[in-house]
């Protein structure tokens, strides 16, 4: 497939899939809580998102950063030919569609690696009791991580626009929550992520197609609101952010000469009803509670 070829139309169509959730609600506060703090409470409450800092140590990050290359190199051979997506090992790499003339290595190139959550320290990850005692205070006992994604934000790379993560999420309940973790600093130049406070609070919005040039498939954005109150995540290698999924967010474009990394898992509670067909991008994993076969 040439780059072209995800064209408008496609584009479109997807976002027209998104929409199709419109105006759907998810303002449930926390009311009881045995773990958080009050403060973590009140700034998940009020604006939809708990920021942990140094919850991760640096050398957790240099191996995430090492051990995902390794993951891409085992599935992307030289000899392969372009592709826009490569699978393999259950894994799901995706190429950046801006292309990046700098590019040495194909690590260089892109944009997404998704479904790793059942391999190595990425899902050692996922079973840290001290994330999910916090996760069981925002879902409730019974916990499953479904999605997980290492986004490279390689120098030149698009941000993500304006979205809210439930339009990606056609499910039965919510909400589902991001699990946001810098696996290198992250700056206005390098393409932090962005948040509104308070947007989990808002129902679903329309999301059109990203309309820049070579924006990645799969990128909409929220057009019809104020986001004049948005706030910068400047955030240190080893720093969690917690967040709503009705919570709105974007990232900068990397406008820096270095890669912007991030490791991001999204948990939902444990029989979350997904309909007849679930994402490809999408492992339901027992990490709490009575999915565990080991609890
Ligand atoms: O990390 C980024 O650049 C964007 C991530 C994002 O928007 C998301 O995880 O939903």
């Amino acid at each position: 497939m040439e780059r072209d070829d995800i064209n408008q139309e496609s584009k479109e169509e997807f976002s027209s899939a998104v929409n199709k959730q419109k105006g759907r609600v998810a303002n449930k506060l926390i009311q009881n809580t045995s773990f958080i703090s009050a403060e973590q409470k009140r700034s998940w409450n009020k604006d939809g998102y708990i920021l942990l800092k140094g919850f991760c140590s640096e050398k957790f990050c240099d191996d995430l950063n090492q051990e995902v290359i390794e993951i891409i190199h085992s599935i992307i051979k030289k000899e392969d030919q372009f592709s826009h997506a490569y699978a393999g090992n259950g894994h799901l790499a995706i190429r950046e569609m801006k292309p990046n003339n700098n590019a040495k290595n194909i690590e260089d190139e892109i944009s997404k690696l998704f479904r790793i959550h059942s391999v190595g320290l990425f899902k050692d990850f996922i079973f840290r009791k001290d994330l999910l005692d916090i996760l069981e205070d925002l879902i409730g006992r019974n916990i499953d991580c479904f999605l997980s994604q290492f986004i490279f934000k390689n120098p030149g790379a698009w941000g993500q626009p304006w979205h809210q993560d439930s339009s990606y999420f056609p499910f039965d309940r919510e909400p589902q929550v991001g699990v946001w973790i810098a696996t290198s600093k992250a700056t206005i130049e390098n393409g932090c992520l962005v948040v509104l406070p308070e947007s989990h609070l808002e129902p679903l919005h329309e999301h059109l197609p990203d309309d820049r040039k070579n924006s990645n498939y799969g990128y909409t954005e929220i057009k019809d609101h104020d986001f004049s109150k948005e706030i910068p995540m400047l955030l240190d290698k080893g720093d969690v952010l917690i967040f709503h999924s009705f919570l709105m967010h974007k990232s900068y474009d990397n406008q820096s000469s270095e890669r912007r990394t991030a490791m991001v898992y999204h948990f939902a509670e444990t029989g979350t009803n997904f309909g007849e067909i679930d994402s490809p991008t999408n492992e339901w994993v027992s990490v709490r509670g009575k999915g565990l076969v080991h609890d």
